[in-house]
């Protein structure tokens, strides 16, 4: 067997989303979406190992987006790892060694990396989440819920989220759209209501003040309100601040974790595998958490199915005690890629096959693919 006869393939598709979502960032109606499979020879389409990057068409949230990580793939990547493969000895443990010692590009190593770690689980019949080391069974998941045109409008999702049975609500914030909201969902649907808001960078220290009145609305958590590299400004809200501050775009590694941890500058985190550079250290800073009393919870990026079923392995382990932003298919997608995941009493079960436990539907991905490119 030579290396060359392991097929990589990009795929992009693109999938409309059920709603709209607006963040303070900007709005996708849609999800274009970069697909990468890794098939060693002799691999068939059942052990064919698939990932999701997380990377989206514009650097509006992460600096990569799918146009640098398909240079990165093709460049410098996928030609290492043909060569690692190539060589004698274990891939992933060489892979990721490689990797690591490359800087940046977590978006592109996180789905390299993804893929050829399902390709080797399937190949072995191992569940990921067994690698993983979690034992949970299922879920228990959150949605979160986009800006809206008006408050009726909000409340209108809101209200058919909770009769979905999502285990608690996060609204996505902005200067200008805070305090009314949290008033209108409070007053609705009770002070029972497990809520909490994500506000990806909007505001800036200056803002402290006006943050502190949130504490009137009991939430669970306010996610990154500062930019990311402002770990001080997020230490100075969290020491005046009663509600539970939680860091998402500032988690970029395990070294950044220690420091925002050390500072007092997060009191849960967002996990983001893709954005730490995939699953294995996505889980060493899940372990690191635990060890600080820190609790996490898996979030999202409106994956497809392939990244959903990853996303959910991850969560079975122990500190993952934050309902997950990991929502039912059709929270997002009428038609997805994958087989469908549905809420069962506000949880989320992680599927039972080998590798991720996708199931890839190869009909609906042919139908929403919108280029295909063998590296
Ligand atoms: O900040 O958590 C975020 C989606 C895209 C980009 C950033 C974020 C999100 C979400 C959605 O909040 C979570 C989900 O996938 O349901
Ligand atoms: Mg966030």
């Amino acid at each position: 067997m030579s290396s060359g006869d392991i097929e990589v393939e990009l795929r992009e598709a693109e999938l409309p989303l059920v709603r709209p979502f607006r963040t303070s960032r900007g709005v996708e109606t849609s999800k274009r979406v970069l697909l990468l499979r890794w098939s060693p020879p002799g691999s068939t389409a059942a052990t064919a190992g698939w990932a999701e990057c997380g990377a989206d068409p514009e650097p509006t949230y992460y600096p990569e987006y799918i146009a640098t990580v398909r240079l990165a793939l093709a460049d410098v990547l996928v030609p290492m790892a043909r060569e690692i493969a190539a060589g004698d000895g274990p891939l992933l443990p060489r892979l990721r060694a490689a990797l690591a010692d490359l800087p940046g590009m977590p978006l592109a190593k996180s789905a390299l990396e993804s893929a050829v770690l399902d390709a080797e689980l399937r190949a072995c019949g191992m569940p990921l989440r067994t690698y993983l080391g979690g034992d949970r069974e299922r879920i228990p998941v959150g949605v979160s819920v986009g800006i809206p045109d008006s408050i009726d409008e909000l409340l209108d999702w809101v209200s058919g989220y909770l009769d979905d049975g999502y285990r608690r609500i996060k609204l996505k914030v902005r200067p200008g759209w805070d305090v009314e909201p949290l008033r209108a969902v409070r007053e609705a649907f009770g002070d029972a209501l497990p809520l909490q808001v994500d506000a990806n960078q909007a505001y800036r220290t200056s803002d402290i003040p006006h943050l502190l009145g949130l504490d009137a609305f009991g939430l669970l958590l306010l996610e990154q309100p500062f930019p990311a590299d402002d770990l001080l400004g997020h230490a100075r809200l969290a020491a005046d601040l009663a509600t539970p501050v939680c860091l998402d775009e500032s988690i970029t590694s395990v070294g950044a974790t220690a420091a925002a941890i050390s500072l007092g500058a997060t009191d849960s985190v967002n996990i983001k595998p893709a954005r730490v550079g995939g699953y294995p250290i996505a889980r060493s800073i899940h372990d690191l958490c635990a060890a600080h009393g820190v609790p996490v919870f898996c979030g999202g990026m409106l994956e497809t199915g392939i990244g959903r079923a990853m996303n959910l392995a991850l969560a079975c382990l122990p500190n993952f005690t934050l309902p997950g932003d990991i929502s039912a298919t059709s929270r997002y997608y009428e038609r997805d890629i994958t087989q469908h995941f549905e809420l069962v009493d506000g949880h989320l079960v992680p599927p039972e096959g080998p590798g991720s436990g996708a199931i890839v539907d190869h009909d609906v991905l042919d139908d929403v693919t919108t280029a295909v490119t063998m590296l």
